[in-house]
Formats: structure tokens, sequence, C-alpha cells
């Protein structure tokens, strides 16, 4: 290949009026008008008008939409409306031909089911509207990193291929591993606890796996879990540090993103202190609405869609009975019956959840008997507790469904690069 870019077409400006660049792009929009072609390049940075005359004329209206394409040509003024420089082009290079017609329109003019889009992904990544969840999702990993790195946490990186459950008996893949049973891991619960022994405060960022046959806008078989778990740390102290991340991501995103959320015709700002409920609030809310709630019964995705009417936006929901909670939260010291644990909710979406963590061996070992666990299972997590384990807590937060929130997305698909559901494997 001869052709070489020389520029990002963000770094081009009228300042370099004369000089020549070579930009690579696709051409998103071409317009023959008589003798002269006007093509539209759009790069990974930004968009730019060529024109092109004579021979070139040709070349630019024969390369045809969506190829990927190199330009050579000089920066010249525009009279054209919202762009102070077009590209005169002098030599233009087809790179990588776009075969028409092509399974989705990148510029959305036509618009595609969301199952047609995600099985043609890489070319939907084109449309704009979609990079631009895929770049807040950038920007909302990139903060979560800073905030907790500054917080002093490790990032670590735990297995996914394990020999028993991390989360209790339901909901687990298996597959053969060399004539054994083995799971891809739900959580990184019991690794990310047996690592506060050792570095005190943990975080991890990573695919997670839950054989759930749910079909609704927010499971997924594959999702990515942000997981944090630090040493002498109480369930109010990690829900304080959720809040000021979620909070702090909101407002990154809102100042790195203007243009993206623009893009998708949504906004964001700082929504202030996060309310907190009790469980028992809930309860007593929900029957004054009229709702059939069973005292010490879970809050049914019918109870969260009325509860998140009444509460939009961001809240907590504190003080759940033990009984609902995985085996590793403890119960309060006041009333055992009671746990130190939270959910996050964004209206009827749970985005996290979390709380204090059992850290004598007897207490762990008695709750996943009495959770009708077998604890010989999980002998090397038990034997941990017995090194000097501190007491600790920590959280889970699904990533893709708060990027669904941020990018005002209904499906939690849409901020997927490829899901995994029970009915999309590929691509
Ligand atoms: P939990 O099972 O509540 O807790 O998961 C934590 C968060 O992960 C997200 N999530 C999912 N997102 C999409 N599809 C799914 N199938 C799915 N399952 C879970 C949710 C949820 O709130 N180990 C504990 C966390 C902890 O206590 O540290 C756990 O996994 O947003």
């Amino acid at each position: 290949m001869t052709w070489k870019r020389s520029h990002d077409i963000a770094d081009v400006s009228i300042g370099m009026e004369g000089k020549e660049v070579s930009l690579g792009g696709w051409i998103e929009d071409v317009r023959v008008m008589g003798k002269v072609t006007f093509a539209t390049l759009r790069d990974h940075t930004g968009m730019a008008q060529a024109v092109a005359k004579g021979d070139a004329a040709g070349g630019v209206a024969g390369a045809g939409r969506q190829s990927a394409v190199g330009i050579t040509g000089t920066i010249q003024g525009t009279r054209a409306r919202g762009l102070e420089y077009e590209v005169l082009v002098s030599s233009i290079e087809v790179l990588g031909r776009a075969e028409h017609p092509l399974p989705v329109d990148p510029i959305g003019r036509q618009g595609s089911n969301i199952d047609t889009r995600l099985d043609h992904r890489a070319l939907d990544m084109r449309n704009q509207r979609t990079a631009a969840i895929f770049r807040i999702r950038h920007r909302a990993l990139q903060y979560a990193r800073r905030h907790l790195d500054s917080a002093r946490y490790t990032e670590i990186t735990t297995p996914k291929i394990i020999g028993s459950a991390s989360e209790g008996g339901a909901d687990l893949f298996s597959m053969d591993y060399f004539g054994k049973s083995a799971y891809l891991a739900q959580s990184p619960q019991l690794y990310k606890e047996q690592m506060t022994l050792g570095l005190g405060r943990v975080f991890e960022i990573a695919s997670f796996y839950r054989a759930e046959k749910s079909h609704t806008g927010r499971h997924l078989s594959e999702f990515t879990s942000v997981d944090i778990e630090g040493a002498f740390m109480d369930c109010g102290d990690v829900m304080a540090e959720l809040e000021s991340l979620v909070r702090g991501m909101i407002t990154h995103v809102a100042g790195s993103c203007a243009a993206e959320l623009g893009e998708l015709g949504t906004g964001l700002r700082d929504p202030g202190p996060f309310e907190r409920l009790t469980y028992k609030d809930c309860v007593r809310e929900l029957r004054g609405m009229g709702e059939d709630v069973e005292e010490g019964g879970d809050l049914l995705d019918s109870h969260l869609r009325v509860l998140g009417g009444a509460h939009p936006g961001y809240y907590f929901i504190t003080g759940w009975p033990t009984d609902l909670k995985p085996f590793y939260i403890m119960g309060s010291e006041a009333d055992p019956a009671v746990s130190e644990s939270f959910d996050l909710q964004h209206g009827h979406l749970e985005l996290s959840s979390g709380g204090t963590r059992i850290h004598r061996r007897e207490d762990l070992a008695g709750r996943l008997a009495a959770k009708g666990l077998d604890p010989a299972q999980f002998g090397p997590h038990l034997e941990s507790f017995g090194w000097g384990m501190p007491p600790h807590s920590g959280w889970g937060l699904g990533l893709d469904r708060l990027v669904a929130v941020l990018a005002g997305l209904d499906n939690v698909r849409e901020a997927v690069l490829y899901p995994r559901d029970p009915d999309r494997l590929t691509p």
C-alpha cells in the first residue's frame, strides 16, 4: 500500500490552508453536482468535506458510500454551512470497498430493528448513535478505574473457570474441564473476599456469567460487573463509596461526552445525594399503593416497577431480610434477621447489591449449611477465614445496566457490544 494517513480529521483546521493532507475514513455521503463531486468523509475523530474535480471527481463518485478510502488533497476554505474548511482532492484510493446492499444503514436514515443491528454489530458501530453509547461506556469505565485507584483499591483479575459455585447453586453454566465438572464464574465473590486479607482493598471489572432463562431488557447471560471489596469497611462505608463512584461517573460522562449525549438526545447532571429507603419502608409504601406484598418476601419485578414509579431516580434499599440475601451477607447485631445489606436502584432497575460480609469461619459454615449448601464444597474458601480474615464489605455494580441508564436506553443489549442471552450466541 503506497497511501499513508497524515492526520486524524480532528487535527485538521483552516489554519492549514494550502497544505496537503492524507486522510483515511469512510465515505458517508456523496453528491455529484455536474463536474464537481462532494463527499463527506468520517474517521474515528470527526467528519470532513471533500471536494473533487476532473479525474478525482470520478474516483470519489465511484468509491461508493461506506467504503474505506484514503484521500490526498489540499486544505481550502469553504462556503458550506457549519464547516470551516474542505479538502480539494487530488487522489483517492479505495482501501476497503463496501459491498451494497449493506445489511444495516450506518447513517440510520433507514431504521433497523435491534436484532438486525446486533447481527451486524461492526457495521452498526459506524452509526454515530451506537458509537456514542460505547464512547460513554468507555468514559464511565475510565472514571471507575481512576476513582477506585485514588481510593487505594488494587485492580485484580480472578478466574472465570471455577470448580464450585460462587453465588450458591442456581444459574450456573457448566462444562467439561478435562473430565471434571467446571463452571463459569457468576461473580468474583469468594476470590475478592479472600483478597482483602492480603491486599486490603480490591476491585475487578470483568465479565461474569448467569444461566438465567430471562428474556427481559435487563438480563444478560454474560454481563460486566464492577466489583469492590474492602477490609475494615462496613456496609455504610461501601454504600458511600458506591454513591460517590456513581455520582462521579455521571459528572465525568456529562463533562466528557456532551456530543455523545446530544447524539442520543439525552442529558446528564449530578443527581445529588441518593435517597435511602429500608426494606420495611418499601413494603409499607407498596401496601399503601394497594400492592399485595408479603413481609419478609422478595420484592418482585411488579413491585419494583410500582416503587420505581414513585422513586424514578437513584435510591438505596437497605435492611433486607437476611434470608433473602446470599450466604455471605451478615445479619445485623441488633436483629440478625435483618441484614447489613443494600441494593442500589435506578427507578425499577437494580444496579448494584452488596453489604457487610460474615468474616468468622464458624458463622459462615453455619450459614452455608442453613442455606442447604455443602460447606465441604467451600473448603479452600473457609480455610482462608482462619488466616486473619478482616471484617470486610463490598458490592457488585452491573456496568451494562448503568451505561444503559446513563445513555437513556431501555434495553441493556444496546450497551453491550455482542450481547449474550438465551437466544443469542452469535456473532
Ligand atoms: P448480584 O447478583 O446482585 O450480586 O449482581 C450484582 C449486579 O450485577 C448486575 N447483574 C446483571 N446484569 C445483567 N444481566 C444479569 N443477568 C445480571 N445479574 C446481575 C446487576 C446486579 O445488581 N456478589 C454479589 C455482589 C456483592 O455482594 O458484592 C452479586 O453478584 O446490576
